[in-house]
């Protein structure tokens, strides 16, 4: 199974500590193709020295040969919401995994959209547990 895994990078890094190891986890289940985005040393500013022209193509050229979309929505990203949308469009099957923080809430867009499945922790353990259901489910 083919994996792209989505989290904000120029949206901010705050839950970037998460994302190496959900994206450990998914390996258990197939190929993650979108692995670099769980690299610690990426920062909102500076990321991968790549083009952006280059980054949208090849991202959506992964999106595209991925068989679902798990996406860590906790910070809103601007392109982890265009990869929600898009996944939407090509029918893949859709986890978000969204942790609650004060102050913040889920945009409605994720929240309300009837084609992804949306799921709230607050450890890892949880995540965990909602990507292993997803799985079972889509596998
Ligand atoms: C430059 C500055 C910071 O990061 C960079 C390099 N950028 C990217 N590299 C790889 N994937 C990217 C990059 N920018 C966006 N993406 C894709 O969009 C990833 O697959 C993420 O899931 C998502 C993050 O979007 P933003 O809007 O938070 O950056």
């Amino acid at each position: 199974m083919n994996i792209y895994f989505a989290a904000s990078i120029r949206g901010g890094r705050e839950h970037a500590d998460l994302y190496r190891p959900v994206i450990e986890h998914l390996q258990s289940f197939g190929t993650v193709l979108s692995e670099h985005v769980g690299d610690r040393s990426l920062s909102a500013e500076q990321g991968e020295d790549l083009d952006s022209r280059f980054i949208h193509d090849r991202d959506m050229g992964w999106l595209e040969a991925a068989d679902i979309l798990v996406a860590e929505v906790s910070a809103p990203s601007l392109g982890v919401g265009y990869e929600v949308a898009s996944a939407v469009q090509a029918g893949k099957p859709i986890l978000c995994l969204y942790r609650p923080q004060t102050g913040t809430r889920l945009s409605a867009m994720i929240e309300g959209c009837p084609q992804a499945v949306v799921v709230t922790y607050t450890s890892l353990e949880e995540a965990m547990r909602a990507i292993d259901g997803f799985m079972k489910e889509y596998r």
